[in-house]
């Protein structure tokens, strides 16, 4: 069985083109070096004089003609029905940013990882959160980019159980390679037991659980080792260098320039670090989240 529906159109249509190729090449090499020693000066000393060939010309008119038409054709029937998700496909938002893929369900769980119920149709509606990204599942033979503000998805039926990679397939910055995430095809029960499970930890904050889900871990330790941004323990009360628009200043951290930092991140920028690279999360994250995030920031020592 194959990992996904689609396996057998895409595998299809490529064995289709590299075989007619390879045939092609094979033939045409061949016959340049018969003619190499065929048509040399010591065997062929007086060149011919060749005028054009009618039939020769539409032979090799109309028979590439042909073949590229039924590439043409078996290409086409391996992508259409891409293009038409079945109406009983569950339907599940995959969520891309800087960079972090994440998945939320139907009932409002958010996984890191797409855990889907064997031979359950499922489409995805793509959403990026800030540039360009393009989900690829190899295994499953589709790829879909993921425009900021477009309404792109992807479908598919899960036909063999496994855990499969998912990549992201746009270069999207620094760590682009960090997008990687996978999907399990598990069977009906262990994937109910997996829905109405808890993702969280049981004692983890929420402000922890949100940093989590948005992608600010990949960017930021919690130990003070430098990523991509800075370190966030201990901020509160720390003095730093930054700049405010274009001017270099002495900042003292307290709580609104916490918040500030999360919703404006390029107002001040934390002095050799660069600026906008971090995402603006004023409207992604409300005002009780980011609060809930700064009082977890603050036991952060
Ligand atoms: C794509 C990488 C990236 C992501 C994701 C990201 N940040 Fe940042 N962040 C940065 C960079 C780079 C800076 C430093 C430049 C600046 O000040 O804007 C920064 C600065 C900060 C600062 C100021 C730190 C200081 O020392 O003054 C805070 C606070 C912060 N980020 C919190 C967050 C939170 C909370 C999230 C998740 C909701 C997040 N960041 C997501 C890259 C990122
Ligand atoms: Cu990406």
């Amino acid at each position: 069985m194959n990992a996904s529906n689609f396996v057998e159109g895409v595998d299809f249509s490529l064995y289709f083109i590299v075989t007619i190729s390879v045939i092609f090449l094979v033939g045409i090499t061949a016959v340049m070096i018969y003619f190499v020693f065929r048509y040399s000066r010591k065997r062929n000393p007086v060149a011919t004089n060749i005028k054009g060939s009618h039939t020769l010309e539409i032979i090799w008119t109309v028979v590439p003609t042909i073949l590229v038409l039924f590439m043409f054709y078996y290409g086409w029937t391996g992508y259409k029905p891409m293009l038409n998700p079945p109406d009983d496909a569950l339907e599940i938002d995959a969520i891309g940013q800087m960079w972090k893929w994440s998945f939320r369900y139907p009932d409002g769980k958010v996984s890191d990882t797409l855990v889907v119920e064997l031979n359950q149709p499922v489409k995805l509606n793509l959403i990026s959160k800030d540039v360009l990204h393009s989900l690829y599942i190899p295994e499953f033979r589709i790829k879909q980019d993921v425009v900021p503000g477009g309404d792109n998805f992807m479908w598919f039926i899960p036909q063999k159980i496994g855990k499969y990679d998912i990549l992201c397939a746009e270069y999207c910055g620094q760590l682009h390679s960090y997008m990687l995430s996978a999907v399990k095809v598990v069977d009906k029960d262990a994937y109910n037991k997996w829905l109405t499970s808890s993702s969280v930890p049981a004692n983890e904050h929420p402000g922890h659980t949100l940093m989590k889900n948005n992608a600010c871990l990949s960017c930021h330790s919690l130990e003070g080792t430098r990523i991509v941004g800075p370190p966030l323990n201990g901020l509160l009360g720390k003095t730093e260098k930054a700049k405010v628009a274009g001017v270099e200043k002495e900042i003292v951290i307290d709580r609104a320039y916490l918040i500030q930092s999360i919703k404006k991140p390029n107002e001040a920028i934390v002095d050799t670090y660069p600026p906008n690279v971090m995402t603006p999360y004023e409207g992604i994250l409300d005002d009780d989240e980011i609060s809930q995030i700064v009082e977890y920031l603050e036991t952060l020592k």
